[in-house]
């Protein structure tokens, strides 16, 4: 798979994608990730990639000049997302659908977002990582990119296996210890240590019940829906 990234912040993504899965996963050859710096597609003395908006109002939209140069310089840019507010919240399935893709685009705005004859001419999707407001769509880009790229075959070692992820059924998941056994005064729950897998089980199906209605009963509802 490619991920193109369209940024004015091409250094923002260098250490997230050179560690962890999304490092791995690009030396593993599973992925390429090509940062295109927006300020490569300006031909004016200051590198101008923003200007204030038509219509009055403050803050500062992206011009489209660089973004269209950009993406036709990619020639095939493939499933086109752009990185907005005003998108579609992202989930496990807007990453599960992404994953398919063998090439996909980023667009990333700042100030006020990105001039909407970019989005009308090349924009499959807008997605919003959630209700609160960053400063750019750089770190919602990353996220993306964490939660499409985990679940491309062989991304994950075996410590990572997605297997576990969905384990407890669209519930949290719970508690987690590991040793030592005593930790500043505190245990480890007995029965996770009894060798009674069967209790073991009951115990961890019961955390996940409790923790969801705690924290996260719409994920609840959600079930009763089907
Ligand atoms: C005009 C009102 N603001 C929208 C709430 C303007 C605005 C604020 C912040 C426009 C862009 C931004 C920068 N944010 C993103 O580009 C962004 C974002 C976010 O702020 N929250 C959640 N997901 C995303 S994806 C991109």
């Amino acid at each position: 798979m490619r991920i193109n990234v369209l940024t004015i912040f091409p250094g923002y993504f260098d250490d997230p994608l050179s560690l962890s899965i999304p490092g791995r996963a690009r030396e593993a050859g599973l992925v390429e990730y090509r940062l295109v710096d927006l300020r490569d597609h300006t031909h004016d003395r200051h590198r101008t990639t923003d200007d204030g908006p038509f219509g009055g109002k403050a803050g500062m939209v992206m011009k489209p000049e660089p973004f269209f140069e950009a993406l036709r310089v990619l020639s095939d840019p493939g499933h086109v997302v752009s990185l907005t507010p005003r998108g579609r919240p992202l989930e496990h399935a807007t990453a599960v659908r992404l994953a398919l893709e063998d090439e996909i685009t980023l667009l990333c705005g700042r100030y006020k977002g990105i001039d909407e004859r970019v989005t009308e001419e090349w924009v499959d999707e807008e997605v919003s990582i959630g209700d609160y407001v960053l400063s750019g769509g750089e770190p919602a880009a990353l996220v993306l990119i964490d939660a499409v790229v985990r679940l491309l075959p062989g991304a994950l070692g075996d410590h990572e296996s997605a297997s576990s992820d969905s384990f407890y059924d669209g519930r949290l998941a719970p508690p987690a210890y590991t040793r030592p056994a005593e930790h500043e005064g505190r245990g480890v729950p007995d029965v996770l240590r009894s060798g009674d897998h069967a209790a073991i089980e009951r115990w961890r199906q019961r955390r996940a019940d409790e923790a969801t209605h705690a924290r996260r009963p719409d994920l609840l509802d959600l079930d009763a829906a089907d």
